[in-house]
């Protein structure tokens, strides 16, 4: 398992989140995501060693939002 923290620009309300999880979820290799509409961020845990960030930024940008920056986050 590993998480990274995406940066998100653009959500305004409930259904941008909503849109930005079931295209997240729809990623391969992504396990779980949690975003924060306050926080303007995805945590986005990938059930691999080899994730698919690109695909899960691309994900977010093709349902219109913009991806500001991503890290990886330590893992436990
Ligand atoms: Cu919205």
């Amino acid at each position: 398992m590993v998480t990274f923290k995406i940066s998100i620009d653009g959500m305004h309300c409930e259904s941008c989140v909503d849109k930005i999880k079931s295209a997240l979820n729809a990623t391969p290799t992504v396990a779980n995501c949690r975003i924060s509409l306050p926080d303007e961020r995805a945590i986005v845990t990938f059930d691999s060693d080899q994730p698919d960030v690109t695909k899960a930024i691309e994900a977010i940008q093709g349902q219109g939002f913009n991806v500001t920056g991503y890290a990886a986050v330590a893992s436990s």
